[in-house]
């Protein structure tokens, strides 16, 4: 018998963030929570911060890529909900003072122009959903300590969910072939990973699909002008104060952050 409800992983994951304290996994004191449950857990912790006043923008796919899937050692892709809150604007310095680990990670992101409900959504309906492209930044900040979680921990705590940037230029998805799409990742200046939009499930339209049919198992619709985040394409990396992380795609331009 556990005395461990949704509730109170929510109120426990929602305090670790507020306060800035990482902690043990939560299957380590709760081992029946189980995949079904932690997106219940997810969703509930979804309704605490729209009932303090954030607003949905979109969903974020998390562990889409082979270099982020053997780095958590979990090799099953999951979803999660980006809010208002989470949108860092371009020149904004990573917030490290209401962080407790942050770490960032370049992504390929859409910008939604139609609706795309699941179940049976391919990558070509899933592309052609898509209104706009950007280069992407996600800051994750895990409230376990060292990132370390089981795939139920990881998808109760909204998969890492931080911050998110979007670089300033916009790109039609028929304009650029997204499997080819590279990025060069640079710390300070130096390059320390590289990789193509392929490293995404092969296409990142897939994995705006596999979003797509994941959410529609749950009955919930990815809406026009909604976000997605596709993954990190390489391993996310750490971010000093002032220090300046950089990642350069062949056509979707550059996009940076700053460590604060
Ligand atoms: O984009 C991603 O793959 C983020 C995964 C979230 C889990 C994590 O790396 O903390
Ligand atoms: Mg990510």
């Amino acid at each position: 018998m556990t005395d461990w409800t949704i509730d109170r992983a929510v109120t426990e994951l929602l305090d670790r963030e507020a306060s800035r304290r990482d902690g043990g996994r939560i299957t380590e004191q709760w081992p029946a929570l189980d995949l079904a449950t932690a997106y219940e857990v997810q969703d509930a912790l979804l309704r605490r911060k729209v009932d303090s006043g954030e607003t949905v923008v979109g969903v974020k796919l998390g562990l889409t890529s082979k270099a982020k899937q053997d780095r958590m050692g979990i090799d099953s892709p999951l979803t999660a909900w980006l809010t208002d809150a989470m949108v860092l604007p371009a020149g904004v310095p990573v917030p490290a003072e209401e962080l407790i680990h942050p770490r960032v990670e370049p992504e390929i992101v859409f910008v939604l122009g139609e609706r795309l409900a699941g179940p049976g959504v391919t990558a070509a309906t899933a592309l052609s959903a898509v209104r706009s492209v950007y280069a992407g930044f996600e800051v994750i900040d895990s409230r376990y300590t060292d990132f370390s979680f089981a795939l139920p921990d990881v998808v109760a705590d909204n998969a890492s969910s931080s911050r998110f940037v979007l670089g300033g230029k916009s790109v039609s998805p028929g304009d650029l072939d997204l499997a080819l799409e590279a990025c060069l990742l640079r710390v300070g200046g130096t390059v320390v990973a590289s990789a193509t939009g392929a490293a995404v499930q092969g296409h990142p339209a897939e994995a705006l699909a596999l979003a797509a049919n994941a959410l529609g198992k749950r009955g919930i619709a990815l809406e026009p002008g909604w976000i997605v985040l596709t993954g990190g394409l390489t391993d996310a990396v750490f971010v000093e104060p002032g220090q300046e992380v950089s990642a350069e795609f062949t056509t979707l331009g550059a996009v940076t952050v700053t460590g604060g």
